[in-house]
């Protein structure tokens, strides 16, 4: 039986206004977040999660078919949370040449993929000519993809090197053929947290200004936060009001995606992992906060398909897509699934299963 708002408003008193508020499609203030986290138990706060899903994706959920291509990890940066980047020249270090990469997408195709989801290490080498060269490349090969490429984090850096603004950085990448940019490169937002996880990396204002350029130019993005590790619930709080608020001014995000911090094989690693009550807790929290984010991802790779089937009652509506064993961030880092590949039949079983009703989207959340 679905919780009706009867059952939700009795609830412990000093949460009635917060869940009045969610059940009458309110916004919630960053207070009202924290109130939620630290009074509601798990099966209130995914009920709520569940009544904001519902208003905005029905029993719909949502996947696709795509791939990932990594052209490299050799990466200039040394995020403490990461188990995959190596230094050039290190050992498991790979860098593909754009031959290789085009071969690899064009395996894929056959496959009937509508996405490439381009991602990887912030290589000191290569500028936004060099990838604006991938681009046309990827292109030219696979006519009719979308190309989903490059986080906030590798665009500051190639931008950085060819002294090209964001907004000359992106045009260029557009006419090469860029659709969309994936949500990476966020982690926590807040200074005090970046500079012990990520100190090098592309800070809070230019990661939110990239993506503003880009939704000023007609390039949606995702958006992501990594939890999990040394924040507290405020900084999560705080990132994701730095992301409604761009939101209000846009409309260019997506989708959001919860990154659980995985704990295997990085400097982080004594920091451990949250439990998967956690994971429900985060995804419902989420949801409730980030109401003009149209869609929340359950990404299957990092907290494995079981998990990604329960988030899909805790606020999720979106499991991304087939992957085909083409993504190591996860795997390395001690994620369940060593090799992350589902066919549009077991992504579909896993819907249904779940008891919501399976939809195969292409990359703007449309139907195919
Ligand atoms: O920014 C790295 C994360 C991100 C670890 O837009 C880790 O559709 C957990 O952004 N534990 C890259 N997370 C991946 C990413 C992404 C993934 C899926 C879909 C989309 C999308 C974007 O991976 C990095 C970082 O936050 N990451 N190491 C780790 N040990
Ligand atoms: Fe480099 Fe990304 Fe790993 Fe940071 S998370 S070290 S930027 S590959």
């Amino acid at each position: 039986m679905k919780p009706t708002s009867a059952h939700l408003l009795s609830c412990d008193p000093a949460l009635r206004p917060v869940a009045a508020k969610v059940l009458d499609g309110v916004r919630i203030s960053a207070e009202d977040a924290l109130a939620l986290y630290h009074k509601a138990s798990l099966g209130f706060l995914g009920s709520l999660a569940n009544q904001v899903r519902e208003r905005l994706n029905g029993d719909l959920a949502y996947y696709n078919r795509n791939v990932h291509l990594e052209p490299t990890n050799i990466c200039e940066h040394r995020c403490r949370f990461c188990s995959y980047s190596r230094k050039m020249g290190e050992a498991g270090a790979w860098e593909y040449s754009l031959g290789e990469l085009v071969h690899m997408a064009q395996e894929q195709v056959t496959k009937g993929i509508t996405e490439i989801h381009i991602v990887g290490g912030v290589h000191p080498r290569r500028d936004v000519h060099y990838y604006a060269q991938m681009l046309v490349a990827l292109r030219k090969a696979c006519p009719g993809i979308h190309l989903k490429a490059f986080s906030a984090v590798e665009l500051d850096a190639m931008f950085r090197k060819a002294s090209l603004s964001i907004a000359e950085g992106l045009r260029l990448l557009q006419e090469a053929g860029l659709d969309s940019i994936p949500g990476g490169g966020a982690e926590i937002f807040a200074d005090n947290i970046r500079s012990q996880i990520c100190p090098e990396k592309t800070n809070a204002a230019r990661w939110l200004e990239i993506h503003r350029t880009a939704h000023q130019m007609g390039i949606g993005s995702n958006a992501t936060m990594l939890y999990g590790h040394i924040e507290l619930i405020p900084d999560r709080i705080d990132h994701m009001q730095r992301l409604r608020d761009l939101q209000d001014e846009t409309r260019g995000f997506n989708a959001f995606i919860p990154l659980k911090y995985r704990s295997a094989n990085n400097p982080m690693s004594a920091t451990g992992e949250v439990s998967p009550v956690e994971d429900l807790r985060n995804y419902a929290l989420c949801r409730i906060f980030l109401d003009n984010i149209p869609h929340i991802k359950a990404y299957w790779p990092m907290i494995g398909k079981q998990m990604a089937q329960l988030a899909l009652w805790f606020g999720a509506d979106d499991l991304d897509g087939t992957i085909e064993d083409s993504t190591r961030i996860y795997s390395l880092a001690g994620a369940e699934d060593q090799s992350p590949a589902a066919t549009v039949e077991e992504l579909s079983l896993m819907i249904r299963s779940s008891g919501r009703i399976p939809v195969e989207r292409n990359s703007l959340y449309q139907p195919v």
